[in-house]
């Protein structure tokens, strides 16, 4: 793999979307090629998945289907897009990854993580981000961002507690990683964010 692949983590309305354009133009300016794109989504199959798994006026989703969909379109996403990119030598900028399948299905839904683990090592093979950017707000603060957009997905419908947990599960999961997880501070200005985003992007392309 010549590209390095980075993931843009967090909670609902932390500022992932308003960032990922930023950390692109960043790299962009070091002459660096880079690809955006989104998880769940990313090809045709992996996008229509992605609206069945937020539209909320269907049947009940099972928590074991919801688990399935997440890697069955994350399976098309990395053999159709992000392997053939990082290949290529460009760089690959996503949208959430897998850290967001042990924060809202292993850390919002209680699902057995041994499960999740077993299938992110028979999706992706050896395939991880080489860095990830955590945005962390208390779950409040995305959510009031979050409201501004108007309409809820099926996931912003859940209850406080269930994105207090989520929000535990990651930040579970950056202590249990710091060399690949870096934590921002969402709840600064955006001018501060996209400060510390700065550091953590030049401290790991240079
Ligand atoms: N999901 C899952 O369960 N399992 C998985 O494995 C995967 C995903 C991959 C879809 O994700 C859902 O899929 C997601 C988890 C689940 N559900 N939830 N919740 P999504 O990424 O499409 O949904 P999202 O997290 O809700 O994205 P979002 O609401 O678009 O949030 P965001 O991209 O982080 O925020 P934003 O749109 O950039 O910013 C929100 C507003 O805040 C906007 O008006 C900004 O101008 C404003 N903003 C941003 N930064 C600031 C600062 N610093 N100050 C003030 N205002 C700010």
């Amino acid at each position: 793999m010549l590209g390095r692949f980075i993931s843009l983590e967090g909670g609902e309305g932390v500022g992932k979307t308003t960032n990922i354009a930023y950390i692109q133009s960043l790299l962009e300016e070091q002459n660096i090629s880079v690809l955006l794109t989104r998880e769940p989504g990313g090809t045709p199959l992996a996008e229509a998945m992605r609206q069945l798994l937020l539209d909320k006026n269907q049947e009940e989703i099972t928590e074991q289907a919801e688990l399935l969909m997440m890697f069955a379109a994350r399976a098309q996403h990395i053999k159709h897009v992000i392997k053939p990119a990082l290949e290529r030598g460009v760089w690959v900028l996503c949208d959430r990854f897998t850290d967001s399948t042990y924060a809202y299905q292993g850390g919002g839904r209680a699902m057995d993580i041994t499960t999740i683990h077993w299938l992110e090592n028979f999706v992706q093979g050896e395939l991880r981000p080489d860095l990830t950017l955590l945005l962390d707000a208390p779950v409040q603060v995305g959510m009031n961002r979050a409201a501004q957009r108007g309409k809820l997905d099926r996931f912003e419908l859940e209850k406080i507690t269930f994105f207090e947990k989520v929000r535990q599960a990651y930040l579970a999961l950056a202590e249990q990683q710091p060399e690949r997880i870096k934590v921002v501070d969402a709840t600064q200005t955006l001018e501060l964010v996209q400060a510390s985003i700065h550091q953590s992007i030049s401290q790991f392309y240079l």
